[in-house]
This record gives structure tokens, C-alpha cells and sequence, in this order.
């Protein structure tokens, strides 16, 4: 099995210097969500995953990154403006990550600017790890392409493949032992009138991280193998809504892998159960506003918030039945609903 640091001097082989081209890089990513979910990994140091998944950013929220070289031993890690734990474990992987681009003579001083709630469901390592590698390709001066950036960004979280680019994201399975064809590609289709609503049912951090979480289901779930059967035909299907605009099949279809999703969890053992009973709530306030003839979908992660999907066309009901919910629109730049 081939380790991270390998690949990362695979791929920068000689751009490696001792002294970065720069004292300060900038680099920001939008957050995303998967339509159609990744969840499972054929390689665990290198996080590559067992299919591939489909995800819409979220416009302006994500992280910022700015790093600056340090005369230290430790890297320093801040966000928003507080110093991280260093005995915290995912301080630890922010930490081994930066360690991976092997800094010799000096070490990083990051700040991270996060307008998501952290480790909540909300993709937050997605867009700290691809915010990141963004950060170290200006500091460094690299010029990677997207692609490289994409797979740099994998090692640090697997759905940070997706935070590299913008609106509708494939990350590719790929098939090479070092992942080198597992990245993240933008879709060129646009959909100006898709909304996302953000639940926050709670900001806490979740207690099992998606990381153990996936491993204990590819394991001890006995649905996981029907899972990947139907979460590859979901991918198709999704694409093709987004090709058709057809909202309905699209929507349909990211809910159900969502709910497919939570029903390998919980039949994983120990049981995972990331849903509360203010999500259970919420579905079924969505299931029968959709009886009642809305087109309002949702979409669920590993945490109790709900993601909605819907039309511009819906925008004043969704707002009346959920006064709390923050809309995003990912295809308008202004944002202007946020
Ligand atoms: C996804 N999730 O496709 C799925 C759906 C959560 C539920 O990717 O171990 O933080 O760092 O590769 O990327 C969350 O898992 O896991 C995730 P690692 P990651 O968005």
C-alpha cells in the first residue's frame, strides 16, 4: 500500500524546495454535498473510494486559508482566530497532513477562516483540506493543475476531491493502486434555479467521525454491498437530471441515496445513528408538504442536519414552513438570498 507522502513526492517530485517561493498563500473553497454519496474506501491511507459521487458546492460557504512560513519545530494552526489543540485528533490529521509535504528548516503557520459549523455533516473537512492544498500550491508557487490539486486534496479528506472546483463536482473512482485517475472533474451543466436550504439542527460535533463511521459499515453492515450497487446507478441517474433538468428525478433520487445511505448505518454494528428526533421531524414535514404537491427534497450527511433541495419557483413557501433555514444559491454568484 502506497503511503501519502509517497504520492505527494510522486507528484511534486522536483518542485520541492527547501525554501517555499513565497512567505504567505492564500486559498479558498466553497463546502460541498454530495447528491450522490461516497462512502466506503478501497484504499484507506490514500483515501480512495469505492464508487464514485456527485456533489453541488455551496457558493460562498467554505474555508479561507492563509498560510505563512514559521521558524518553528510545530506548525500552528488557527480558525477563526483560535488556536486548535494540538492532542485533538483532528488537529493531529490537519497536522500529519502538513507533515506530508515534508517542510524541513521551518513549519506552517495556518488560519483558517470557516463560515460552516465544524465536523457537524457540513463537509467542513472537505473544504479545509482543498482550501489548504490551494494555500501550499500559491505558497510554493507549484501551479498545479485542478486535477493534481484535487488528488492532493483526497489524501487529506476523500470529499475534499470535490471542494477543488465549483457547482456540480464528479469525483471519479478511478481504478490505479495510487489514485492518481481519482479526482474530482466540474460537470458542465449549470442549474441558476436550484436552491439549497441549510438546516442547522445542531452545530455539535458529531461522536463517531465519517472516517470510522464509513469503515464500520464497509465491514459489519450487511446492506453495504446493495448499497454500492444502487449508489452507482444513483450517480447515473443524477447526471442525467441535471443534463434534463428534471428536478423531480433529481431530487428523488439524492434523497433516496441519502436514506439508503443511513439505512447501511444503522444496520452496521455497533449502530450508527446520526439522525435526531428533530431530523425525523423534518422528513416527515418535507414528506408531506411533497404530498401536498411541493417539489422539496432533502439530502442528509453523516449528522443530524438536513440539506433541502428545491426550485427559485418555491423559494417563499419553503421560507414560510422553515423560517430557520439559510438558502444558498450555487449557481448565483451575488448570493443574493444568503
Ligand atoms: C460524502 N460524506 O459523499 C459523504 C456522505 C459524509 C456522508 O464524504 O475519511 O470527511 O476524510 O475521506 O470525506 C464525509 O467523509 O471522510 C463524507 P474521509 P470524509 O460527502
Amino acid at each position: 500500500m502506497l503511503t501519502k507522502s509517497a504520492v505527494i513526492e510522486k507528484i511534486l517530485s522536483n518542485k520541492i524546495s527547501s525554501i517555499p517561493a513565497r512567505l504567505q498563500g492564500e486559498g479558498f473553497a466553497a463546502a460541498n454535498i454530495a447528491l450522490s454519496k461516497y462512502w466506503g474506501k478501497r484504499d484507506t491511507e490514500l483515501n480512495l473510494p469505492m464508487t464514485s459521487s456527485v456533489s453541488i458546492s455551496l457558493a460562498h460557504k467554505g474555508a479561507a486559508a492563509e498560510i505563512h512560513i514559521i521558524d518553528a519545530k510545530c506548525h500552528e494552526l488557527f480558525v477563526n482566530g483560535i488556536l486548535l489543540d494540538a492532542t485533538q485528533p483532528h488537529t493531529q490529521q490537519l497536522i500529519a497532513f502538513l507533515d506530508a509535504f515534508q517542510p524541513t528548516s521551518y513549519a506552517y503557520r495556518v488560519k483558517l477562516r470557516i463560515n460552516i459549523p465544524v465536523a457537524a455533516g457540513l463537509a467542513s473537512s472537505a473544504c479545509i483540506f482543498a482550501a489548504l492544498v490551494k494555500a501550499l500550491d500559491q505558497l510554493h508557487e507549484w501551479k498545479l493543475h485542478a486535477q493534481t490539486l484535487s488528488i492532493l486534496a483526497r489524501l487529506g479528506s476523500g470529499s475534499a476531491a470535490r471542494s477543488i472546483e465549483t457547482g456540480f463536482v464528479e469525483w471519479q473512482r478511478g481504478s490505479r493502486p495510487d489514485g492518481m485517475d481519482s479526482y474530482g472533474i466540474p460537470l458542465p451543466m449549470e442549474w441558476p434555479e436550484l436552491q439549497i436550504g441549510l438546516c442547522i439542527i445542531t452545530a455539535h460535533q458529531k461522536s463517531v467521525s465519517s472516517r470510522e463511521g464509513m469503515q464500520r459499515t464497509v465491514e459489519t453492515s450487511p446492506l453495504y454491498p446493495t448499497w454500492l450497487q444502487k449508489t452507482e446507478k444513483d450517480l447515473i441517474q443524477i447526471k442525467t437530471a441535471i443534463l434534463e433538468k428534471n428536478f423531480d428525478s433529481f431530487g428523488k433520487t439524492a434523497e433516496s441515496n441519502a436514506l439508503a445511505l443511513h439505512a447501511t448505518l444503522q444496520t452496521a454494528w455497533p449502530p450508527l445513528m446520526y439522525t435526531q428526533p428533530e431530523t425525523l421531524a423534518m422528513m416527515q414535514q418535507i414528506w408531506a408538504l411533497r404530498q401536498a404537491g411541493l417539489s422539496l427534497y432533502f439530502t442528509q450527511d453523516a449528522g443530524p442536519n438536513l440539506k433541502l433541495l428545491f426550485l427559485e419557483s418555491d423559494r417563499a413557501v419553503v421560507k414560510k414552513a422553515f423560517p430557520h433555514v439559510e438558502i444558498l444559491c450555487p449557481f448565483q454568484t451575488e448570493n443574493r438570498y444568503s
